[in-house]
């Protein structure tokens, strides 16, 4: 092949995409409750050992896109869209203004807000740490969060703890990091009250997200389940406030099954957001988008939450490639994100109504009919044969997945 020079590369890229095909009109895309955080679109591809790849954008640029390509709701942290120094200053009043009318401009809806405790130095020590001047300024983060999400519209708030643990073990309490922390999610919580009533609001749902390392090497909140715990844990103010927001790739961090870690948070009343990316098990936060790794995995996550008639907010929590040019954040990152996310949907859909699938399960339980008391051998003969069907249902979600069931053929 011949070389590609500069200027023909994003009509090729172009060219190829459109041969792809399979990707939704802004207006479907609208349809489903995804969301795009500032953070993901912004991001310059930068790491420890990598510089940047791309130019900075701005929120105005991010939200215009986003609206383009039909991704109804954008995600932010307090420190993405207004310098930490006009926090809570009038200056964060004027931004908020412009942000407000930039989300009308393009019929973006702001649909969560975050606290960055983690980045800025003065969290050096993490979100609950042991002076209380910080611990305040921490207090004052996360308040000021709430305002700015009653201000945008937002229904949702969530916190990343980040460094909430360890380098050196013994070098933090963790009974009293803990406590601490509780601290600072209660002061949200009772700045949501005060707001909320003030604004005739309904008050935010706050979420909890754990990740299991990075940037600690050990984490005092590190699974979903954890943090379902500490909601538990008595130590809340208001725990019926508190849910989780699990991010896929965080629970493949630890070697969890994604889908199983969402079912213990549907379980307990507390699955109510959720970031959607991928990567690979037992390594580190990659943010791949949605699907490229494990697709199987996430429709059988879709299965489930369909199932649950759990239907958003879906975080599009990734990190577009750093070989992937600003122009490809969009033209191709973020659009075929937002439509693997609805193919597998959509794909889904039909696990939930194949005929296969359904009488296989149905007959898993209604068991053999055979009653045999306690006796465990011909409980284990009547049953048997029917057992088999777990296998044939995993081959027949695979079949679904490539899209056998509708009649593609792959050979004569
Ligand atoms: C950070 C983290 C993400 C969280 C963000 C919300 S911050 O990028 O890795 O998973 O969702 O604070
Ligand atoms: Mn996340
Ligand atoms: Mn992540």
């Amino acid at each position: 092949m011949e070389p590609v020079p500069p200027h023909r590369q994003q009509a090729l890229v172009e060219r190829l995409s459109r041969m792809c095909g399979g990707s939704f009109s802004p207006g479907r895309r609208r349809e489903y409750f995804i969301s795009g955080p500032q953070w993901a679109a912004a991001y310059q591809g930068q790491a420890l050992f990598y510089a940047p790849t791309r130019e900075p954008v701005t929120y105005a640029d991010v939200i215009r896109e986003f609206g383009r390509l039909g991704i109804g709701h954008w995600t932010t942290h307090d420190s993405d869209v207004i310098a930490t120094e006009d926090l809570g200053t009038d200056r964060q009043a004027a931004e908020i203004e412009r942000i407000r009318t930039a989300l009308a401009a393009h019929g973006v809806a702001c649909s969560m807000v975050t606290t960055e405790t983690f980045f800025n130095a003065a969290f050096a020590a993490g979100p609950a740490p042991e002076a209380p001047e910080l611990r305040e300024y921490v207090r004052f983060r996360v308040r000021n969060t709430v305002d700015i999400g009653h201000e945008l519209g937002a229904r949702y708030a969530v916190y990343w703890p980040g460094s909430l643990g360890y380098f050196v073990q013994g070098a933090v309490d963790e009974m009293q990091s803990l406590e601490w922390y509780a601290e600072a999610i209660d002061a949200a919580c009772e700045r949501d009250v005060e707001v909320a009533a003030r604004k005739g609001r309904p008050t935010l749902r706050h979420c909890l997200e754990a990740k299991p390392f990075e940037p600690q090497a050990e984490i005092l909140l590190p699974t979903t389940d954890a943090m379902l715990a500490f909601i538990a844990s008595g130590r809340l103010a208001h725990p019926d406030m508190v849910g989780v927001n699990p991010e896929y790739l965080h629970e493949l961090m630890w070697g969890g099954a994604p889908r199983a870690a969402l079912a213990r948070a549907l379980l307990a009343g507390k699955l109510w957001h959720i970031d959607i990316n991928d990567g690979y098990r037992l390594k580190h936060d990659v943010d791949i988008a949605v699907g490229m790794v494990n697709p199987l995995d996430w429709l059988n996550v879709l299965v489930l939450l369909r199932s649950q008639g759990f239907e958003g907010p879906f975080n599009l929590d990734f990190k577009p490639l750093r070989t992937t040019s600003n122009w490809g954040v969009f033209a191709v990152s973020f659009a075929t994100a937002v439509d693997r996310f609805i193919t597998l949907w959509e794909i889904a859909g039909d696990v939930a109504e194949d005929p296969v699938i359904r009488e296989a399960t149905d007959a898993l339980k209604a068991g053999s009919g055979v009653s045999a008391s306690s006796d465990a051998k011909t409980l284990f003969e009547a049953n048997k044969e029917l057992l088999t069907l777990h296998e044939l249902i995993g081959h027949r979600l695979f079949q679904i997945l490539v899209g056998l069931h509708r009649g593609r053929a792959v050979f004569d």
